[in-house]
């Protein structure tokens, strides 16, 4: 019915939003549904909770009540200290996950107990170079070890910048440098965040957005990326594969083993596991066929851009895999994991499993995941999961739908597809030169990365979809992370077939490169990975990544992570259109400075425009000035 479909545009969810319905199982929808309206002062960013003399907001719809907090903060310091701090929470959350990254790579390196192995020999000895580790007759243990702690030193180092800063062009550098946004160290520049927008300190949004910006750029060139290149180092780096997605990948006659939230440390381990031939003889003996592991948001993009597991699902389908009533287990970690999933799952007989210290959830049971033993922990919680076969009740829906798609797109595997195409003699390999030429001869016209969440403010998916389409209909190559990657894939853009929706250029591409229109870059972490695409591209071709004919989007973001991304792709250069408008636009100031002035400054800037089709005209429009103004 239009009930649904008012709400979801994935044809998989209608009969289990009809069946939690029945069932009286409460969902995201429910809830938003149930919040509205939604508060005011809240929206415009115009609430202040920094103090307890508060809570203070400011009346912005009239003439009455009060202009200022008791501590006489304005709108615009309220609206950008709640900014600053939601962006240093992004960026603490991308940071954490890549510390976790390098603890375990130092774990492969020291301690055989872990099980982790370093499986990509290669980038590590280029990243210890890049770094002035001694590689030189080294045990790749050691060299392996001394990433780790240099990479680990990023986050307190007393003196200096982030080492990875100097991937970025020069350009870059010069606008960071004068803006004195250059990140130092990622945990002091999230600090500074948390201590400036303090009651009684920065009040100066200009200000406080400089001190945000350095927070976010901490995220995308620091924790991100260390969490993006220690992972390929650890756990090899992606290549294009075919795999499966949405909750039709769920299996009647297997046990089902749900992997959700973020590292790939505990879901690289519960792979292992879940293969481990015992506990595949102990699943046959509870009468199972075997042992099915699905993935759910950014740790489900990781496994699947590695080794193939299928994406059950993205944001807004994590309880809706559970009213199927055939996951055994919904094994989580950290991030974007619903408290709701517990009640969820109280109505069947799926066991929540947490395994960070970092997030627990009432009603669900805890098995804390340990690094320094990884494969073996991981073993215990898949027997839990193998154990709890027996206990299906009957109301069991597995939704027909599912598709496939290639992922797996690395910069590596990027570059290689287009490597082999060209004539090798013409240029050296491993170049981004076959890229920078398809753009420049306008075959096609740019690159749109489409990121991000699930926002019940936009249609589930379809703010994604919509806009990916109208992209490559324009011969725009679209590049896709998180939930956004989730979406696309579900509607078969991922796809070879997907072609045929393509304006000629990019069909042309797609069909000599042997690539869909749609590129799978992995998780939001990953979003690190297009940083550095952009950077080669932009060093390639003279200019500096502002000039580039591309775009990022995030038509559904919800996230804090996304609004450091946000922060950290425009302060990189880069036009972001967003679906959802920030808690911001109490301040005149603010909103101005973020949609406008950092244009002069950084070059890239924030747009909002919720329907897609306008999203992609105004996005296609920048394009194409970007294009005249380089004269291709
Ligand atoms: Ni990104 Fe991944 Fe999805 Fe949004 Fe959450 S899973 S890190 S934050 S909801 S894209």
């Amino acid at each position: 019915s239009c009930d649904f479909e008012c709400l979801s545009c994935d044809a998989a969810n209608y009969k289990l939003m009809e069946k939690a319905r029945n069932e009286k199982i409460e969902t995201v929808w429910d809830r938003a549904e149930a919040m509205q309206p939604q508060c005011g002062f809240g929206e415009m960013g115009l609430c202040c909770t920094n103090c307890a003399m508060g809570p203070c907001r400011i009346v912005k719809v009239s003439e009455d009540g009060p202009k200022k907090g008791i501590c006489g903060a304005d709108e615009d310091t309220i609206a950008s200290r709640n900014l600053a701090r939601s962006i240093a929470a992004g960026s603490s959350a991308h940071s954490d996950h890549g510390r976790d990254i390098a603890h375990a790579l130092y774990h492969a390196a020291k301690n055989p107990e872990s099980g982790y192995k370093v499986k990509n020999h290669k980038k590590l000895i280029s990243l210890a170079k890049e770094w002035g580790i001694d590689t030189e007759n080294q045990d790749i243990k050691d060299i392996a070890a001394n990433v780790a702690k240099t990479a680990l030193e990023e986050f307190g180092k007393p003196f200096g910048n982030l080492r990875f800063i100097q991937r970025a062009p020069e350009d870059r550098k010069k606008i960071w440098n004068k803006m004195n946004v250059t990140p130092r160290a990622i945990d002091r520049d999230i600090v500074e965040v948390l201590h400036s927008t303090h009651i009684g300190c920065d009040a100066d949004y200009r200000n406080i957005m400089t001190t945000a910006i350095r927070a976010a750029l901490s995220d995308g060139w620091g924790g991100s990326m260390i969490g993006t290149e220690l992972s390929d180092i650890l756990f090899g780096v992606p290549e294009p594969h075919e795999i499966e997605a949405n909750l039709g990948v769920l299996k009647e006659d297997e046990v089902n083993l749900v992997i959700h939230g973020h590292e790939p440390t505990l879901s690289e381990a519960i792979l292992i596991a879940v293969n481990d031939p015992e506990l595949i003889e102990l699943a046959k003996k509870q009468g199972a066929e075997g042992i099915n592991l699905v993935g759910m948001c950014c740790t489900g993009n990781e496994i699947a851009m590695r080794h193939g597991i299928p994406m059950a699902g993205n944001f807004f389908q994590q309880e809706l895999a559970i009213v199927t009533g055939a996951v055994d287990a919904m094994v989580v970690d950290v991030q974007c994991i619903m408290p709701a999933l517990s009640q969820v799952a109280k109505c069947y007989h799926t066991k929540l499993i947490t395994t960070s210290p970092k997030a627990k959830i009432p009603g669900a049971i805890h098995m804390q995941f340990n690094e320094e033993e990884a494969i073996e922990s991981a073993k215990r919680i898949v027997k839990e999961a193998v154990m709890n076969f027996k206990n299906r009740q009957g109301n069991i829906f597995i939704p027909q739908e599912k598709s496939k798609g290639f992922v797996g797109y690395s910069n590596e595997a990027i570059i290689n597809a287009l490597d082999k195409v060209t004539n090798s003699t013409a240029h050296p390999s491993g170049t981004v030169k076959p890229l920078a030429d398809a753009i420049k001869s306008g075959v096609l016209r740019g690159a749109v990365a489409i990121v991000g969440c699930n926002n019940h403010k936009v249609l589930h998916d379809k703010g994604h979809v919509e806009l990916a389409k109208e992209l490559i209909k324009n011969d725009v190559l679209v590049v896709t992370t998180g939930c956004g990657a989730y979406a696309c894939i579900k509607a078969g853009l991922m796809s070879k077939e997907a072609r045929g929706l393509c304006g000629k250029g990019l069909a042309t591409v797609c069909e000599l490169v042997n690539i869909p229109p749609v590129l799978h870059m992995g998780s939001c972490v990953d979003i690190s990975r297009i940083l550095l695409l952009l950077s080669e591209l932009a060093k390639f071709m003279n200019v500096d990544i502002k000039d580039l004919p591309v775009a990022g989007a995030a038509p559904e973001w919800m996230s804090e992570k996304a609004l450091s991304i946000g922060t950290y792709v425009v302060a990189s250069g880069v036009y972001t259109m967003l679906g959802v408008a920030p808690q911001v636009t109490g301040s005149d100031n603010l909103t101005r400075f973020l949609t406008n002035d950092v244009k002069d400054i950084y070059g890239g800037y924030f747009d909002i425009e919720s329907d897609p089709k306008e999203a992609a005209k105004k996005i296609i429009s920048c394009i194409e000035e970007k294009r005249k103004i380089l004269s291709i």
